[in-house]
Protein backbone atom coordinates (compact mmCIF):
# COMPACT_ATOMS: atom_id res chain seq x y z
CA UNK A 1 0.00 0.00 0.00
CA UNK A 2 1.18 3.89 -0.94
CA UNK A 3 0.13 6.55 0.80
CA UNK A 4 0.97 8.95 -2.56
CA UNK A 5 -2.24 11.19 -3.46
CA UNK A 6 -2.53 8.93 -6.75
CA UNK A 7 -2.40 5.45 -6.27
CA UNK A 8 -5.47 4.54 -7.06
CA UNK A 9 -4.27 5.57 -10.66
CA UNK A 10 -1.85 2.41 -10.23
CA UNK A 11 -4.71 0.60 -8.60
CA UNK A 12 -6.96 -2.50 -9.83
CA UNK A 13 -10.31 -3.00 -7.67
CA UNK A 14 -12.06 -6.01 -7.50
CA UNK A 15 -16.31 -6.05 -7.02
CA UNK A 16 -17.50 -8.27 -4.56
CA UNK A 17 -21.59 -8.99 -4.50
CA UNK A 18 -21.70 -10.57 -1.08
CA UNK A 19 -24.58 -12.02 -1.81
CA UNK A 20 -23.33 -14.20 -4.50
CA UNK A 21 -19.95 -14.29 -3.53
CA UNK A 22 -19.18 -17.08 -0.98
CA UNK A 23 -21.71 -18.83 1.60
CA UNK A 24 -20.29 -19.97 4.67
CA UNK A 25 -22.78 -21.30 6.52
CA UNK A 26 -24.93 -22.91 3.72
CA UNK A 27 -28.22 -20.70 3.63
CA UNK A 28 -27.50 -20.14 0.31
CA UNK A 29 -26.65 -16.78 0.80
CA UNK A 30 -22.82 -15.17 0.43
CA UNK A 31 -21.76 -13.71 3.59
CA UNK A 32 -18.81 -11.58 5.23
CA UNK A 33 -17.53 -15.16 6.96
CA UNK A 34 -17.24 -16.47 2.98
CA UNK A 35 -15.38 -13.73 1.72
CA UNK A 36 -12.96 -13.82 4.95
CA UNK A 37 -11.71 -17.13 3.59
CA UNK A 38 -11.21 -15.97 -0.19
CA UNK A 39 -9.36 -13.17 0.72
CA UNK A 40 -5.95 -15.19 -0.44
CA UNK A 41 -7.78 -15.73 -3.80
CA UNK A 42 -8.21 -11.93 -4.48
CA UNK A 43 -4.57 -11.09 -2.86
CA UNK A 44 -3.00 -13.58 -5.17
CA UNK A 45 -5.12 -12.24 -8.39
CA UNK A 46 -2.91 -8.98 -7.02
CA UNK A 47 -5.81 -6.52 -6.76
CA UNK A 48 -5.33 -3.62 -4.96
CA UNK A 49 -8.91 -2.46 -3.69
CA UNK A 50 -11.91 -4.44 -2.56
CA UNK A 51 -15.31 -2.60 -3.01
CA UNK A 52 -18.17 -4.32 -1.32
CA UNK A 53 -21.59 -3.83 -2.44
CA UNK A 54 -23.84 -3.07 0.17
CA UNK A 55 -23.94 -5.29 3.41
CA UNK A 56 -25.80 -3.22 5.59
CA UNK A 57 -29.42 -4.01 7.42
CA UNK A 58 -31.84 -4.43 4.86
CA UNK A 59 -35.24 -5.80 3.70
CA UNK A 60 -33.29 -7.04 0.71
CA UNK A 61 -35.81 -5.63 -2.01
CA UNK A 62 -32.96 -4.50 -3.58
CA UNK A 63 -30.47 -6.71 -2.69
CA UNK A 64 -29.38 -4.55 0.10
CA UNK A 65 -29.66 -1.39 -2.33
CA UNK A 66 -32.40 -0.42 0.43
CA UNK A 67 -30.99 -0.05 3.64
CA UNK A 68 -32.59 0.12 6.72
CA UNK A 69 -29.61 1.29 9.08
CA UNK A 70 -26.81 2.66 7.89
CA UNK A 71 -24.39 1.77 10.77
CA UNK A 72 -24.45 -1.65 11.03
CA UNK A 73 -24.30 -5.41 9.43
CA UNK A 74 -27.21 -7.10 7.70
CA UNK A 75 -27.41 -10.04 10.10
CA UNK A 76 -27.54 -12.85 6.19
CA UNK A 77 -24.29 -11.66 5.61
CA UNK A 78 -22.91 -11.38 9.51
CA UNK A 79 -22.12 -9.08 12.33
CA UNK A 80 -19.92 -5.60 12.62
CA UNK A 81 -17.18 -8.32 14.55
CA UNK A 82 -16.79 -10.38 10.98
CA UNK A 83 -16.66 -6.75 9.24
CA UNK A 84 -13.79 -5.78 11.58
CA UNK A 85 -12.41 -9.40 11.06
CA UNK A 86 -12.65 -8.79 7.47
CA UNK A 87 -11.01 -5.37 7.12
CA UNK A 88 -8.02 -7.22 9.00
CA UNK A 89 -7.56 -9.78 6.66
CA UNK A 90 -7.58 -7.38 3.68
CA UNK A 91 -5.29 -4.80 5.46
CA UNK A 92 -3.36 -7.44 6.34
CA UNK A 93 -2.43 -8.29 2.47
CA UNK A 94 -1.91 -4.66 1.82
CA UNK A 95 -5.17 -4.31 -0.05
CA UNK A 96 -8.48 -1.97 0.69
CA UNK A 97 -11.94 -1.88 1.31
CA UNK A 98 -14.33 0.79 -0.04
CA UNK A 99 -18.10 0.56 0.87
CA UNK A 100 -21.21 0.88 -1.22
CA UNK A 101 -23.07 4.34 0.38
CA UNK A 102 -26.42 4.85 -1.02
CA UNK A 103 -27.44 7.85 -0.26
CA UNK A 104 -29.71 9.02 -2.83
CA UNK A 105 -32.45 6.53 -1.17
CA UNK A 106 -33.06 4.73 2.13
CA UNK A 107 -35.35 1.44 2.80
CA UNK A 108 -38.95 2.21 3.65
CA UNK A 109 -38.44 0.48 6.74
CA UNK A 110 -35.24 2.58 7.74
CA UNK A 111 -36.59 4.80 11.09
CA UNK A 112 -35.92 8.19 9.15
CA UNK A 113 -38.62 6.96 6.66
CA UNK A 114 -40.65 5.10 9.96
CA UNK A 115 -40.44 8.54 11.35
CA UNK A 116 -41.16 10.65 7.63
CA UNK A 117 -44.15 8.85 6.99
CA UNK A 118 -45.71 9.02 10.45
CA UNK A 119 -47.31 12.01 9.75
CA UNK A 120 -47.14 15.60 7.64
CA UNK A 121 -45.80 16.92 10.82
CA UNK A 122 -43.05 14.39 12.05
CA UNK A 123 -40.27 16.39 12.70
CA UNK A 124 -38.00 14.03 9.91
CA UNK A 125 -41.67 14.86 7.07
CA UNK A 126 -38.84 16.97 5.25
CA UNK A 127 -36.02 14.41 4.73
CA UNK A 128 -38.10 12.92 1.53
CA UNK A 129 -39.77 14.14 -1.43
CA UNK A 130 -43.72 14.48 -0.09
CA UNK A 131 -45.99 15.58 -2.76
CA UNK A 132 -49.71 16.13 -3.04
CA UNK A 133 -51.71 15.00 -5.78
CA UNK A 134 -51.43 16.97 -9.39
CA UNK A 135 -53.63 19.82 -8.61
CA UNK A 136 -57.16 19.28 -9.79
CA UNK A 137 -57.13 15.12 -8.83
CA UNK A 138 -58.25 13.45 -6.25
CA UNK A 139 -55.33 11.57 -4.46
CA UNK A 140 -54.83 8.41 -5.20
CA UNK A 141 -56.56 8.14 -8.48
CA UNK A 142 -55.18 6.97 -11.78
CA UNK A 143 -52.81 9.55 -12.91
CA UNK A 144 -52.69 11.60 -10.04
CA UNK A 145 -49.25 11.02 -9.42
CA UNK A 146 -47.23 14.71 -8.58
CA UNK A 147 -45.24 14.23 -11.69
CA UNK A 148 -45.72 11.70 -14.63
CA UNK A 149 -42.06 10.44 -13.77
CA UNK A 150 -41.37 6.86 -14.04
CA UNK A 151 -38.89 4.68 -12.02
CA UNK A 152 -36.28 2.65 -12.62
CA UNK A 153 -38.26 -0.82 -11.51
CA UNK A 154 -41.32 0.01 -13.92
CA UNK A 155 -44.39 1.82 -13.12
CA UNK A 156 -45.17 5.56 -11.71
CA UNK A 157 -42.05 6.86 -8.99
CA UNK A 158 -44.61 8.21 -6.79
CA UNK A 159 -46.20 6.06 -4.05
CA UNK A 160 -49.41 7.14 -2.55
CA UNK A 161 -49.74 7.28 1.65
CA UNK A 162 -53.88 6.94 2.11
CA UNK A 163 -53.15 7.89 6.06
CA UNK A 164 -51.71 11.75 4.74
CA UNK A 165 -53.11 11.87 1.23
CA UNK A 166 -49.82 12.37 0.16
CA UNK A 167 -47.46 10.87 -2.16
CA UNK A 168 -43.82 10.11 -1.74
CA UNK A 169 -41.29 10.09 -4.16
CA UNK A 170 -38.90 6.66 -5.17
CA UNK A 171 -36.62 6.66 -8.39
CA UNK A 172 -36.02 3.09 -7.66
CA UNK A 173 -38.44 1.08 -5.99
CA UNK A 174 -41.26 1.52 -3.85
CA UNK A 175 -39.58 -0.10 -0.71
CA UNK A 176 -36.46 2.99 -1.41
CA UNK A 177 -37.74 6.11 -0.88
CA UNK A 178 -35.52 9.08 -2.06
CA UNK A 179 -34.07 11.45 0.70
CA UNK A 180 -34.24 15.15 0.49
CA UNK A 181 -31.18 16.46 -0.36
CA UNK A 182 -32.26 20.29 0.56
CA UNK A 183 -32.62 19.67 4.28
CA UNK A 184 -29.69 20.46 5.69
CA UNK A 185 -30.27 17.90 8.51
CA UNK A 186 -30.33 15.14 6.14
CA UNK A 187 -26.71 16.12 4.43
CA UNK A 188 -25.35 16.28 7.93
CA UNK A 189 -26.40 12.71 9.50
CA UNK A 190 -24.94 11.22 6.15
CA UNK A 191 -21.83 12.95 6.24
CA UNK A 192 -21.70 11.74 10.23
CA UNK A 193 -22.30 8.19 9.12
CA UNK A 194 -19.53 7.95 6.72
CA UNK A 195 -16.99 9.87 9.30
CA UNK A 196 -18.08 6.74 11.38
CA UNK A 197 -16.93 4.32 8.65
CA UNK A 198 -14.04 6.08 7.60
CA UNK A 199 -13.04 6.14 11.27
CA UNK A 200 -13.39 2.29 11.76
CA UNK A 201 -10.97 1.97 9.06
CA UNK A 202 -12.84 1.54 5.54
CA UNK A 203 -10.81 3.37 2.64
CA UNK A 204 -13.50 4.86 0.80
CA UNK A 205 -16.62 4.65 -1.01
CA UNK A 206 -18.51 4.25 -4.29
CA UNK A 207 -21.89 6.38 -4.29
CA UNK A 208 -24.81 4.63 -5.63
CA UNK A 209 -26.31 7.14 -7.88
CA UNK A 210 -24.62 9.91 -6.72
CA UNK A 211 -25.43 12.38 -9.16
CA UNK A 212 -29.45 11.94 -8.52
CA UNK A 213 -29.32 13.11 -4.92
CA UNK A 214 -29.71 17.27 -6.13
CA UNK A 215 -33.59 17.29 -7.43
CA UNK A 216 -34.79 20.62 -9.51
CA UNK A 217 -37.42 21.30 -6.41
CA UNK A 218 -39.97 22.11 -8.99
CA UNK A 219 -40.44 18.47 -9.76
CA UNK A 220 -41.46 19.04 -13.13
CA UNK A 221 -43.10 16.67 -15.57
CA UNK A 222 -40.39 14.41 -17.68
CA UNK A 223 -40.90 14.29 -21.46
CA UNK A 224 -43.13 11.12 -22.90
CA UNK A 225 -41.33 9.59 -25.69
CA UNK A 226 -42.37 5.76 -24.74
CA UNK A 227 -45.35 4.64 -23.05
CA UNK A 228 -47.36 6.79 -20.69
CA UNK A 229 -44.47 7.53 -18.09
CA UNK A 230 -42.38 10.76 -18.69
CA UNK A 231 -38.45 10.55 -18.39
CA UNK A 232 -37.79 12.61 -15.32
CA UNK A 233 -34.37 12.29 -15.39
CA UNK A 234 -33.28 16.43 -16.41
CA UNK A 235 -34.85 16.93 -13.42
CA UNK A 236 -32.62 14.69 -11.17
CA UNK A 237 -29.96 13.73 -12.62
CA UNK A 238 -26.70 15.98 -12.70
CA UNK A 239 -28.96 19.14 -10.83
CA UNK A 240 -28.35 22.02 -10.13
CA UNK A 241 -26.80 21.59 -6.43
CA UNK A 242 -24.98 18.57 -7.45
CA UNK A 243 -21.38 20.07 -7.20
CA UNK A 244 -22.30 21.85 -4.20
CA UNK A 245 -23.39 18.88 -2.50
CA UNK A 246 -20.32 16.92 -3.87
CA UNK A 247 -18.06 19.67 -2.49
CA UNK A 248 -19.77 20.05 0.79
CA UNK A 249 -19.19 16.55 1.46
CA UNK A 250 -15.55 16.39 0.38
CA UNK A 251 -15.27 19.33 3.17
CA UNK A 252 -17.49 17.29 5.76
CA UNK A 253 -15.92 13.72 5.68
CA UNK A 254 -12.95 13.57 3.27
CA UNK A 255 -10.65 16.49 4.68
CA UNK A 256 -7.96 16.31 6.60
CA UNK A 257 -7.97 12.58 6.34
CA UNK A 258 -4.92 10.78 4.92
CA UNK A 259 -4.67 10.84 1.17
CA UNK A 260 -5.34 7.20 1.03
CA UNK A 261 -9.00 7.53 0.53
CA UNK A 262 -10.72 6.28 -2.92
CA UNK A 263 -14.08 7.84 -4.11
CA UNK A 264 -16.02 6.88 -6.88
CA UNK A 265 -19.54 8.13 -8.26
CA UNK A 266 -21.90 5.93 -9.38
CA UNK A 267 -23.72 8.16 -12.34
CA UNK A 268 -25.95 7.06 -14.97
CA UNK A 269 -26.23 9.80 -17.41
CA UNK A 270 -23.46 11.83 -16.90
CA UNK A 271 -21.63 13.32 -19.73
CA UNK A 272 -18.10 13.88 -20.68
CA UNK A 273 -18.11 17.74 -19.58
CA UNK A 274 -19.74 17.10 -16.55
CA UNK A 275 -17.31 14.41 -15.36
CA UNK A 276 -14.33 16.69 -15.94
CA UNK A 277 -15.93 18.80 -13.58
CA UNK A 278 -16.88 16.28 -11.10
CA UNK A 279 -13.12 14.39 -11.03
CA UNK A 280 -11.59 17.74 -11.77
CA UNK A 281 -8.87 17.38 -8.54
CA UNK A 282 -8.85 21.01 -7.85
CA UNK A 283 -12.74 20.94 -7.27
CA UNK A 284 -12.44 18.54 -4.63
CA UNK A 285 -15.42 16.62 -5.69
CA UNK A 286 -14.82 12.60 -6.25
CA UNK A 287 -11.66 10.64 -7.62
CA UNK A 288 -13.09 9.19 -9.97
CA UNK A 289 -17.03 8.46 -11.86
CA UNK A 290 -18.59 5.40 -13.43
CA UNK A 291 -20.13 6.91 -16.74
CA UNK A 292 -22.49 4.57 -18.54
CA UNK A 293 -22.34 5.92 -22.65
CA UNK A 294 -20.16 2.76 -23.29
CA UNK A 295 -23.08 0.17 -21.55
CA UNK A 296 -25.86 1.96 -23.46
CA UNK A 297 -24.08 1.60 -26.98
CA UNK A 298 -26.67 -1.71 -27.64
CA UNK A 299 -29.62 -0.32 -26.73
CA UNK A 300 -32.31 1.90 -28.99
CA UNK A 301 -34.40 4.56 -27.54
CA UNK A 302 -36.93 2.90 -25.60
CA UNK A 303 -33.97 1.55 -23.07
CA UNK A 304 -32.15 -0.91 -21.65
CA UNK A 305 -34.60 -3.89 -23.06
CA UNK A 306 -34.88 -2.38 -26.66
CA UNK A 307 -31.80 -4.68 -27.70
CA UNK A 308 -29.39 -2.94 -30.97
CA UNK A 309 -26.52 -5.08 -31.75
CA UNK A 310 -22.91 -3.32 -30.84
CA UNK A 311 -20.88 -2.22 -33.25
CA UNK A 312 -17.19 -2.10 -32.62
CA UNK A 313 -17.13 1.42 -34.29
CA UNK A 314 -19.52 2.54 -31.63
CA UNK A 315 -17.97 1.24 -28.58
CA UNK A 316 -14.41 2.42 -29.68
CA UNK A 317 -15.92 6.38 -30.80
CA UNK A 318 -17.20 6.82 -27.24
CA UNK A 319 -14.38 5.15 -25.13
CA UNK A 320 -11.87 7.23 -27.33
CA UNK A 321 -14.26 10.59 -26.74
CA UNK A 322 -13.84 9.45 -22.93
CA UNK A 323 -10.23 8.94 -23.21
CA UNK A 324 -9.79 12.19 -24.77
CA UNK A 325 -12.06 14.06 -22.25
CA UNK A 326 -10.48 13.14 -19.34
CA UNK A 327 -7.11 13.15 -20.70
CA UNK A 328 -5.88 17.05 -19.25
CA UNK A 329 -8.38 17.46 -15.92
CA UNK A 330 -9.95 14.12 -14.18
CA UNK A 331 -9.72 10.54 -14.40
CA UNK A 332 -11.61 7.61 -15.83
CA UNK A 333 -12.96 4.51 -13.92
CA UNK A 334 -12.98 1.52 -16.40
CA UNK A 335 -15.02 -1.33 -16.19
CA UNK A 336 -17.09 -3.75 -18.61
CA UNK A 337 -19.27 -5.45 -16.22
CA UNK A 338 -20.77 -5.14 -12.51
CA UNK A 339 -23.57 -6.94 -10.50
CA UNK A 340 -26.25 -4.43 -12.80
CA UNK A 341 -24.93 -5.46 -16.17
CA UNK A 342 -24.68 -8.58 -18.48
CA UNK A 343 -21.38 -10.39 -18.32
CA UNK A 344 -18.52 -8.80 -20.50
CA UNK A 345 -17.47 -12.26 -22.50
CA UNK A 346 -20.90 -12.52 -23.85
CA UNK A 347 -21.74 -9.29 -24.04
CA UNK A 348 -18.30 -7.78 -25.63
CA UNK A 349 -16.81 -11.06 -26.63
CA UNK A 350 -17.58 -14.66 -27.73
CA UNK A 351 -18.56 -17.02 -24.99
CA UNK A 352 -18.99 -19.75 -27.08
CA UNK A 353 -15.97 -21.06 -29.39
CA UNK A 354 -13.32 -18.37 -28.06
CA UNK A 355 -14.73 -17.64 -24.35
CA UNK A 356 -11.24 -18.02 -23.30
CA UNK A 357 -9.57 -15.46 -26.09
CA UNK A 358 -11.86 -13.17 -26.13
CA UNK A 359 -12.31 -12.72 -22.32
CA UNK A 360 -8.33 -12.59 -21.94
CA UNK A 361 -8.72 -9.60 -25.05
CA UNK A 362 -11.04 -7.62 -22.97
CA UNK A 363 -9.17 -7.60 -19.71
CA UNK A 364 -6.23 -6.67 -21.66
CA UNK A 365 -8.02 -3.93 -24.34
CA UNK A 366 -10.19 -2.48 -20.70
CA UNK A 367 -6.90 -2.39 -18.56
CA UNK A 368 -4.55 -0.84 -20.50
CA UNK A 369 -6.84 2.43 -20.88
CA UNK A 370 -5.74 5.10 -18.55
CA UNK A 371 -7.93 5.02 -15.89
CA UNK A 372 -8.60 2.91 -12.98
CA UNK A 373 -9.82 -0.58 -14.32
CA UNK A 374 -12.60 -2.77 -12.30
CA UNK A 375 -13.35 -6.14 -12.14
CA UNK A 376 -16.32 -7.83 -11.80
CA UNK A 377 -16.03 -11.37 -9.19
CA UNK A 378 -16.17 -13.99 -11.69
CA UNK A 379 -15.08 -11.92 -15.02
CA UNK A 380 -11.10 -12.49 -14.20
CA UNK A 381 -12.49 -16.59 -14.47
CA UNK A 382 -14.58 -15.65 -18.13
CA UNK A 383 -18.11 -16.09 -16.28
CA UNK A 384 -20.48 -16.19 -18.94
CA UNK A 385 -24.58 -15.25 -18.96
CA UNK A 386 -26.79 -17.61 -17.55
CA UNK A 387 -29.16 -20.27 -19.17
CA UNK A 388 -32.40 -18.78 -17.61
CA UNK A 389 -35.16 -20.90 -19.07
CA UNK A 390 -38.53 -19.30 -18.07
CA UNK A 391 -39.47 -16.21 -15.98
CA UNK A 392 -39.34 -18.05 -12.57
CA UNK A 393 -35.25 -18.26 -12.91
CA UNK A 394 -35.14 -14.17 -12.31
CA UNK A 395 -34.85 -13.22 -8.95
CA UNK A 396 -33.66 -9.49 -9.69
CA UNK A 397 -36.68 -6.83 -9.10
CA UNK A 398 -36.24 -4.92 -12.06
CA UNK A 399 -36.25 -7.96 -14.40
CA UNK A 400 -39.39 -9.53 -12.46
CA UNK A 401 -41.12 -6.16 -12.79
CA UNK A 402 -40.44 -5.51 -15.95
CA UNK A 403 -41.63 -8.95 -17.33
CA UNK A 404 -44.91 -8.83 -14.91
CA UNK A 405 -45.23 -5.20 -16.89
CA UNK A 406 -44.36 -5.57 -20.06
CA UNK A 407 -46.31 -8.90 -20.47
CA UNK A 408 -49.34 -6.92 -19.23
CA UNK A 409 -48.78 -4.45 -21.43
CA UNK A 410 -49.39 -6.37 -24.15
CA UNK A 411 -45.93 -7.56 -25.54
CA UNK A 412 -44.93 -10.65 -26.46
CA UNK A 413 -43.67 -13.17 -23.57
CA UNK A 414 -41.11 -14.77 -25.76
CA UNK A 415 -39.43 -11.47 -27.16
CA UNK A 416 -39.52 -10.08 -23.17
CA UNK A 417 -37.76 -13.09 -21.65
CA UNK A 418 -35.36 -12.97 -24.60
CA UNK A 419 -34.32 -9.56 -23.30
CA UNK A 420 -34.32 -10.63 -20.10
CA UNK A 421 -31.77 -13.06 -20.76
CA UNK A 422 -29.44 -11.07 -22.91
CA UNK A 423 -30.01 -8.32 -20.43
CA UNK A 424 -31.29 -9.36 -16.72
CA UNK A 425 -28.94 -7.91 -13.75
CA UNK A 426 -29.40 -11.68 -12.60
CA UNK A 427 -26.63 -12.51 -15.63
CA UNK A 428 -24.56 -10.97 -12.89
CA UNK A 429 -25.59 -12.53 -9.93
CA UNK A 430 -25.42 -16.14 -10.10
CA UNK A 431 -23.25 -17.57 -7.49
CA UNK A 432 -19.17 -17.01 -8.09
CA UNK A 433 -17.71 -20.26 -9.98
CA UNK A 434 -15.14 -21.92 -7.04
CA UNK A 435 -15.05 -25.70 -8.09
CA UNK A 436 -16.82 -27.92 -10.28
CA UNK A 437 -18.91 -29.18 -7.58
CA UNK A 438 -22.92 -29.12 -7.13
CA UNK A 439 -22.77 -25.91 -5.09
CA UNK A 440 -19.82 -24.75 -7.46
CA UNK A 441 -18.31 -24.54 -4.17
CA UNK A 442 -20.31 -21.27 -3.03
CA UNK A 443 -22.52 -23.24 -1.37
CA UNK A 444 -23.45 -26.28 0.74
CA UNK A 445 -27.10 -25.37 0.40
CA UNK A 446 -29.58 -24.51 -2.00
CA UNK A 447 -28.36 -20.63 -3.53
CA UNK A 448 -30.74 -18.17 -3.39
CA UNK A 449 -30.00 -18.04 -7.13
CA UNK A 450 -29.44 -21.12 -9.18
CA UNK A 451 -25.71 -21.85 -10.20
CA UNK A 452 -24.75 -21.64 -13.81
CA UNK A 453 -24.55 -25.26 -15.36
CA UNK A 454 -21.02 -24.48 -16.85
CA UNK A 455 -19.02 -23.77 -13.51
CA UNK A 456 -18.07 -27.71 -14.28
CA UNK A 457 -15.87 -26.39 -17.02
CA UNK A 458 -15.50 -22.43 -15.69
CA UNK A 459 -14.14 -22.41 -12.09
CA UNK A 460 -11.15 -21.01 -9.98
CA UNK A 461 -10.48 -24.23 -8.85
CA UNK A 462 -9.59 -25.04 -12.66
CA UNK A 463 -7.97 -21.66 -13.66
CA UNK A 464 -5.92 -20.82 -10.44
CA UNK A 465 -2.67 -22.96 -11.24
CA UNK A 466 -3.21 -22.99 -14.86
CA UNK A 467 -0.87 -20.16 -16.73
CA UNK A 468 -3.14 -20.44 -19.85
CA UNK A 469 -5.89 -19.73 -18.07
CA UNK A 470 -8.22 -16.13 -18.17
CA UNK A 471 -7.36 -16.60 -14.20
CA UNK A 472 -3.58 -15.99 -15.25
CA UNK A 473 -3.93 -13.74 -17.92
CA UNK A 474 -5.76 -11.29 -15.58
CA UNK A 475 -2.73 -11.56 -13.04
CA UNK A 476 -0.45 -10.67 -15.92
CA UNK A 477 -2.85 -7.32 -16.88
CA UNK A 478 -2.72 -6.25 -12.98
CA UNK A 479 0.78 -7.12 -12.66
CA UNK A 480 1.51 -4.83 -16.00
CA UNK A 481 -0.15 -2.12 -14.19
CA UNK A 482 1.71 -2.35 -11.05
CA UNK A 483 5.24 -2.36 -13.06
CA UNK A 484 4.87 -0.39 -15.88
CA UNK A 485 3.81 3.17 -15.36
CA UNK A 486 3.17 4.12 -19.17
CA UNK A 487 0.22 2.23 -17.99
CA UNK A 488 -0.95 4.35 -15.01
CA UNK A 489 -0.01 7.48 -16.26
CA UNK A 490 0.79 7.14 -20.11
CA UNK A 491 -1.20 9.84 -23.08
CA UNK A 492 -3.85 7.48 -24.62
CA UNK A 493 -4.08 7.62 -28.78
CA UNK A 494 -6.77 5.89 -30.48
CA UNK A 495 -5.36 4.31 -33.58
CA UNK A 496 -6.99 3.33 -36.55
CA UNK A 497 -10.66 4.31 -35.35
CA UNK A 498 -12.33 3.75 -38.79
CA UNK A 499 -11.45 -0.18 -38.57
CA UNK A 500 -14.76 -1.88 -37.55
CA UNK A 501 -12.68 -5.15 -36.05
CA UNK A 502 -9.23 -3.83 -34.71
CA UNK A 503 -9.15 -1.69 -31.44
CA UNK A 504 -6.00 -0.18 -31.50
CA UNK A 505 -4.04 2.38 -29.30
CA UNK A 506 -1.00 3.57 -27.70
CA UNK A 507 0.09 4.60 -24.27
CA UNK A 508 3.36 7.26 -24.16
CA UNK A 509 5.11 7.82 -21.32
CA UNK A 510 8.42 9.44 -20.69
CA UNK A 511 10.64 7.18 -22.84
CA UNK A 512 8.04 4.34 -22.93
CA UNK A 513 5.73 3.54 -25.88
CA UNK A 514 2.91 0.54 -25.57
CA UNK A 515 1.01 -0.48 -28.35
CA UNK A 516 -2.63 -1.92 -27.96
CA UNK A 517 -3.62 -4.27 -30.85
CA UNK A 518 -6.94 -6.01 -30.59
CA UNK A 519 -9.00 -7.90 -32.81
CA UNK A 520 -12.90 -8.02 -32.06
CA UNK A 521 -13.82 -10.83 -34.48
CA UNK A 522 -13.07 -15.04 -34.74
CA UNK A 523 -11.38 -14.30 -37.80
CA UNK A 524 -8.02 -13.35 -38.64
CA UNK A 525 -7.29 -9.56 -39.19
CA UNK A 526 -4.56 -7.09 -40.39
CA UNK A 527 -3.77 -4.65 -38.34
CA UNK A 528 -2.52 -1.85 -40.53
CA UNK A 529 -1.11 0.41 -37.95
CA UNK A 530 1.75 2.99 -38.64
CA UNK A 531 5.60 1.60 -38.17
CA UNK A 532 3.56 -1.61 -38.38
CA UNK A 533 7.06 -4.04 -39.23
CA UNK A 534 8.46 -1.63 -36.34
CA UNK A 535 6.20 -2.94 -33.78
CA UNK A 536 5.91 -6.56 -35.05
CA UNK A 537 10.14 -6.62 -34.34
CA UNK A 538 9.42 -4.68 -30.62
CA UNK A 539 8.89 -6.63 -27.45
CA UNK A 540 6.14 -8.69 -26.61
CA UNK A 541 5.02 -7.93 -23.60
CA UNK A 542 1.54 -9.15 -23.12
CA UNK A 543 -0.42 -11.46 -25.47
CA UNK A 544 -3.67 -14.24 -25.35
CA UNK A 545 -1.74 -16.46 -27.92
CA UNK A 546 1.21 -18.66 -27.46
CA UNK A 547 3.94 -16.23 -29.04
CA UNK A 548 4.61 -16.75 -32.77
CA UNK A 549 7.07 -15.92 -35.38
CA UNK A 550 7.65 -12.50 -35.35
CA UNK A 551 6.76 -10.94 -39.12
CA UNK A 552 7.09 -7.64 -40.79
CA UNK A 553 3.03 -7.39 -40.70
CA UNK A 554 0.63 -7.78 -37.81
CA UNK A 555 -1.64 -10.55 -38.50
CA UNK A 556 -4.04 -11.05 -35.36
CA UNK A 557 -5.92 -14.57 -35.05
CA UNK A 558 -9.46 -14.77 -34.13
CA UNK A 559 -9.98 -12.51 -30.73
CA UNK A 560 -6.19 -11.62 -30.31
CA UNK A 561 -4.53 -9.19 -28.38
CA UNK A 562 -1.31 -8.23 -27.91
CA UNK A 563 0.88 -5.69 -25.82
CA UNK A 564 3.95 -4.41 -27.66
CA UNK A 565 6.48 -2.12 -25.82
CA UNK A 566 9.05 0.58 -27.33
CA UNK A 567 11.98 2.55 -25.73
CA UNK A 568 13.38 5.35 -27.15
O1 LIG B 1 -27.83 1.45 -10.04
C1 LIG B 1 -28.27 2.59 -10.65
C2 LIG B 1 -28.72 2.50 -12.03
O2 LIG B 1 -29.30 3.43 -12.54
C3 LIG B 1 -28.53 1.32 -12.85
O3 LIG B 1 -27.35 0.70 -12.91
C4 LIG B 1 -29.68 0.44 -12.69
O4 LIG B 1 -29.41 -0.73 -11.99
C5 LIG B 1 -30.09 0.07 -14.07
O5 LIG B 1 -30.06 1.18 -14.85
C6 LIG B 1 -31.46 -0.45 -14.08
O6 LIG B 1 -31.77 -0.62 -15.42
C7 LIG B 1 -27.54 1.50 -8.69
C8 LIG B 1 -27.11 0.15 -8.19
O7 LIG B 1 -25.91 -0.20 -8.79
C9 LIG B 1 -28.21 -0.84 -8.44
O8 LIG B 1 -27.86 -2.14 -8.11
C10 LIG B 1 -29.39 -0.39 -7.63
O9 LIG B 1 -30.50 -1.20 -7.93
C11 LIG B 1 -29.77 1.06 -7.89
O10 LIG B 1 -28.65 1.93 -7.93
C12 LIG B 1 -30.64 1.57 -6.77
O11 LIG B 1 -29.89 1.65 -5.59
CA1 LIG C 1 -24.57 -17.59 4.32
Amino acid sequence: MTDHPDWWKRSVVYQIYPRSFADSNGDGIGDLRGIIERVDYLAALGVDVIWLSPVYPSPQDDNGYDISDYQDIEPVFGNLGDFDELLTAVHDRGMRIVMDLVVNHTSDEHSWFVDSRSGPDSPRRDWYWWRPARAGMPAGAPGAEPTNWGSFFSGPAWEFDPSSGEYYLHLFSRKQPDLNWENPDVRRAVYEMMRWWLDRGVDGFRMDVINMISKDPALPDGAVTHGVLGDGSPHFQCGPRIHEFLQEMHAQVFDGRPGHLLTVGEMPGVTVDEAVLFTDPARREVDMVFQFEHVSLDSGPAGKWDLRPLRLLDLKASLGRWQAGLAERGWNSLYWDNHDQPRAVSRFGDDGRYRIESAKLLATVLHLHRGTPYIYQGEELGMTNAPFAGPDDFRDIESVNHYRTAVAAGQDPDSVLAALRLRSRDNARTPMQWDASPGAGFSTGQPWIAVNPNHVEINAAAQTGDPESVFAHYQAVIALRHAEPAVAHGDFTMLLPDDPVIYAFTRHFEATTLLVLANFSAESAAAPVPEESEWAAAELVLGNYPAGDPTSSVLLRPWEARVYRRRR
